[in-house]
């Protein structure tokens, strides 16, 4: 058996998988599981990178036990975090994209570079955390930094000592221009950002470097560390099952991506104004997406419920009840910023509906059903953007991710855009990590349809089709 190790790390949680390759098909272990808790100090929200450094490395150690022989490890991660570093030392703890110091640095931006400026340069939807909002957020801290690394590129470094920025990830900054996939040095300049603090760009597939001795001891076991579609995002597209050019996705966990996969960036006015963004993609392809809040709405409302009353809810129970809610619910706009920040959720969606004339959930129940309505309205909006700005005709919507569990979300999908919706595999995002470094190791070949034949393969899909 030939073996490769996932590190996935999502905003809640994360994982090491190892995916074992045999005569091209794919078999997967979770050998590590470990939480992803956030820390507010006064200075801020930030990511507890002790924390998670102890997980990563727990869980290739287990990696290493179980599977022996490893030919790679690859790590994928949330987009637009980063540490400063001055030589080895790290600057102070990663913020969380969710702390709200950006407002000032999008002003600070803005006054420098135009949004329409910057869509062009970097083909970006406005979202406020975007690296370079919290970049013009570090005065002082930039001067010090002689380099920048991206959450997984932090975690190649701290297993292997090399600094890079790996494309994909490197999209979401705002600093990659959108046309020549390099940094675009002079908006950098422009915005305050030393040039020297930007790493040398690597592809998916590329070594990023063999294991520091001290870790390869710590770990039982060496591997290189090769680099992977390091955005989450871009690691689960490559393992969608699906016809591109006539298909869309919604990749969906905390966030819910919901696009289409192009050849080159879509830079229109419409597409602008959509807020539709153009990351980069494994194998040089465009993600061309609109992010929708997601689960996130779904899983802080039930954490405020359980902090109130102290309870354990549990999930599949609320959401069987939700499906059996009769009569309609109130829809709100779940693309609204108010909902973006931690905090109390059923307040801020109570005070939505009300003061949008919707009716207000009474139970429990029914506000979970409002919230998986107004999700699966917003990803039937996108999909229909995404197919008019793109040109993709969309038969199919494909959901991967937690969400592909989420029965009553894929249904309601499908009812609400009239379209088929195939759901799964629920690891998409560890499985198109595997895939990549499998096909750079050689255990498996060939371009994007080849690497979603082997998923296609290996993960049946669970079929929704439409009420009429
Ligand atoms: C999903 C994701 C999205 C990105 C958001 C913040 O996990 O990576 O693609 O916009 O998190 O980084």
């Amino acid at each position: 058996m030939k073996s490769v190790a996932a590190v996935d790390l999502g905003a809640t949680s994360g994982r090491v998988i190892v995916g074992r390759f045999d005569r091209g098909s794919i078999q997967m272990e979770t050998v590590g599981r470990f939480a992803n808790d956030p820390v507010q100090t006064p200075g801020g929200m930030h990511w507890d990178l002790t924390a998670l450094t102890r997980g990563v490395t727990d869980g290739l150690r287990e990696a290493f036990r179980a599977a022996g022989d490893i030919a790679s490890i690859g790590v994928d991660s949330w987009a637009v975090d980063y540490a400063l570093l001055r030589g080895d030392r790290m600057l102070g703890t990663p913020f969380h994209y969710r702390d709200d110091r950006t407002a000032g640095g999008v002003e600070r931006v803005h006054g420098i570079a135009p949004f329409d400026e910057l869509y062009r340069r970097n083909g970006l939807q406005f979202l406020p955390f975007n690296t370079l909002y919290q970049l013009a957020c570090e005065e002082g801290v930039l001067d010090a930094a002689d380099s920048m690394l991206m959450i997984p590129d932090l975690f190649g470094w701290l297993l292997t000592g090399e600094k890079v920025a790996e494309r994909t990830n490197a999209s979401t900054t705002g600093l990659l221009d959108v046309t020549t996939q390099q940094w675009d040095t002079e908006l950098a300049s422009r915005l305050g950002v030393p040039a020297r603090i930007l790493p040398r760009l690597v592809d998916p597939g590329d070594t990023v470097g063999s294991l520091l001795p001290h870790v390869a001891r710590e770990l039982g076991g060496s591997a290189p560390v090769v680099a992977v579609g390091s955005h989450d995002t871009a690691s689960a597209v490559v393992a969608v099952p699906m016809k591109a050019d006539q298909a869309a996705y919604i990749s969906c966990g905390t966030w819910g991506l919901v696009g289409v996969e192009t050849a080159s960036p879509v830079l229109t006015d419409a597409a602008r104004e959509a807020n539709f963004t153009n990351e980069g993609g494994v194998d040089s392809r465009t993600r061309f997406l609109h992010n929708v809040m997601g689960l996130w709405l779904l899983s802080e409302t039930i954490r405020e419920w359980e902090r109130e009353s102290g309870e354990k809810i549990d999930l599949p129970a609320l959401l069987a009840e939700a499906a059996r809610v009769e009569g309609p619910v109130g829809i709100f706009d779940a693309n609204d910023p108010v909902f973006m920040p931690p905090g109390d959720m059923p307040r801020r969606i109570r005070t939505w509906l009300a003061e949008h004339d919707q009716p207000v959930p009474a139970t429990r129940a029914e506000f979970a059903r409002s919230i998986v309505e107004s999700l699966a309205e917003a990803f039937a909006s996108a999909v229909r953007t995404a197919g008019e700005l793109s040109g993709i005709d969309v038969r199919t919507i494909h959901i991967v991710g937690g969400g592909s569990l989420n029965q009553l979300l894929c249904q309601l999908t499908a009812d609400r855009s009239g379209i088929p919706v195939e759901a799964g595999p629920v690891e998409a995002t560890a499985i198109g990590n595997l895939l990549v470094q499998a096909r750079s190791a050689g255990f498996i070949s060939g371009d994007l349809d080849a690497m979603r034949a082997v998923v296609a393969e290996a993960f049946r899909p669970t079929r929704y089709t439409p009420a009429s």
